[in-house]
């Protein structure tokens, strides 16, 4: 059978459930995910030479990655052609500043112009452009940043985050497109902390300062996101989430939820319908979770699915769906891939859920019912439906795209050796 013959039969066995395939197809397609620049070259970035900092890790030894500006830009737009959707974006790290020949400055001088290379690039792929302030793999993050107890060290990274508005605001200005610009830093402690306040104190008064700066927030949302651990700083982190929570909606800022920052028994997309009913929009780190890990690639699980069921129930439109993972054991083409094409088939298979005859069960109380419906739903034939969606937007079906990546990986990655 061809992949429209699949897809007319896969078509009439949703419908009998009350789903309309081509119209959640459609829907699916105007969902905005921005796919993080920094898988490619294992959170490097082109401003330091020093080795990544703050708690975060990329583990393997897969060869071929990403050494420069213009490698990162080849292997994103292998990316973006593998990838459905037509209203992607990139997600930038202020680490990712492009300086001419012979240029540099620290990231507290920043300007615009050193990110014009990325915007030239959002044009040419018709994408738009978000932005992070990097507040690790720095000497002067090696302690603290923002709620760092050194007025000089917590001064420079102030005047960071606000070069990186001012960025920010250009970028959501060329692209015309809003630029989430989000804050995470690495602040925290190992063990037992002897002051828990004095830091968050301090963090309080520096995003106070940050975000008294005029900027123009039709152009420019800011998000903050929180960790509950990283790799030495078990014991505490500055930024926790009920700081976060809290500093979000007095300040009408955005939180962010990472979906690796929460204690791994907790159901992360249990959370975002409560966030919701107190602010418009938020935003989301979508990653995976693995023991002390809160960073690998993500797959096409049931903690994926769920998040997708209720971004999809809240309304895709109040969020902003970010990745958030890197792999270095793996083809680092293909770890970008297939993490942002499980976001794609579980953003398609949560729009072809019955989620109206779902709620109505429950509001009858129709617990059988619901479960029942639900379970019908599982095996119906979505493998057909993501064929035809594949097609529908011009991308590489499954296989066909691994096939082409490792093209890609011999004729153009293994170059690099
Ligand atoms: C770290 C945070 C943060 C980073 C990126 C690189 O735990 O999730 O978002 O992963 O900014
Ligand atoms: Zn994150």
């Amino acid at each position: 059978m061809t992949v429209e013959e699949r897809y007319q039969d896969a078509k009439m066995r949703y419908a009998a459930v009350g789903v309309d395939v081509d119209a959640a197809l459609k829907r699916t397609a105007e969902i905005p995910i921005s796919l993080h620049c920094w898988q490619g070259d294992d959170v490097v970035g082109f401003d330091q030479k020093g080795a990544l900092s703050g708690g975060i890790q990329t583990t393997g030894n897969y060869p071929y990655r990403a050494r420069n500006v213009e490698e990162v830009f080849a292997d994103i737009e292998k990316v973006l052609s593998y990838t459905p959707g037509k209203h992607h974006k990139i997600n930038l790290h202020a680490s990712y500043a492009v300086f001419d020949e012979g240029e540099w400055v620290d990231r507290n001088k920043l300007e615009p112009k050193h990110f014009a290379k990325w915007v030239e690039f959002a044009k040419k792929n018709h994408v738009g452009l978000d932005f992070n302030p990097t507040m690790f793999s720095h000497p002067l993050a090696a302690d603290a940043t923002l709620s760092s107890e050194n007025e000089e060290i917590r001064k420079f990274w102030i005047e960071h985050c606000i070069a990186s508005l001012k960025i920010s605001e250009y970028l959501a200005t060329e692209t015309g497109e809003p630029c989430l610009m989000n804050i995470w830093i690495p602040d925290g402690l190992k063990d037992l902390p002897a002051d828990r306040r004095g830091p968050r104190a301090r963090l309080k008064d520096s995003l106070d300062q940050i975000i008294s700066q005029p900027y123009d927030k039709s152009k420019v949302y800011i998000s903050v996101e929180s960790k509950v651990f990283g790799i030495g700083m078990e014991s505490y982190t500055v930024g926790s989430h009920e700081f976060y929570m809290n500093y979000a909606a007095k300040n009408n800022l955005l939180c962010l939820i990472d979906t690796g920052h929460f204690h791994p028994t907790e159901v992360v997309a249990d959370k975002l319908s409560s966030m919701l009913l107190f602010n418009d929009k938020m935003a989301l780190h979508v990653s995976r979770p693995v023991r002390w890990d809160s960073d690998h690639v993500i797959l096409f699980n049931d903690e994926l699915r769920e998040l997708a069921e209720e971004i999809v129930k809240n309304g895709p439109d109040h969020f902003f769906i970010g990745l958030d993972y890197f792999d270095a054991s793996i083809n680092r083409v293909s770890a970008w891939t297939n993490g942002i094409r499980n976001m794609e088939k579980a953003l398609l298979y949560a729009e072809l859920e019955p989620n109206d005859k779902l709620a109505e069960l429950q509001d009858k109380r129709d617990f059988t019912g619901v479960m029942s419906l639900r379970e019908e739903v599982r095996t119906l034939p979505f493998g057909d439906v993501w064929d035809y969606y594949c097609e529908q937007q011009k991308v590489l079906k499954e296989h066909d795209w691994f096939a082409d990546c490792k093209k890609y990986e011999t004729e153009v990655m293994s170059k690099r050796a």
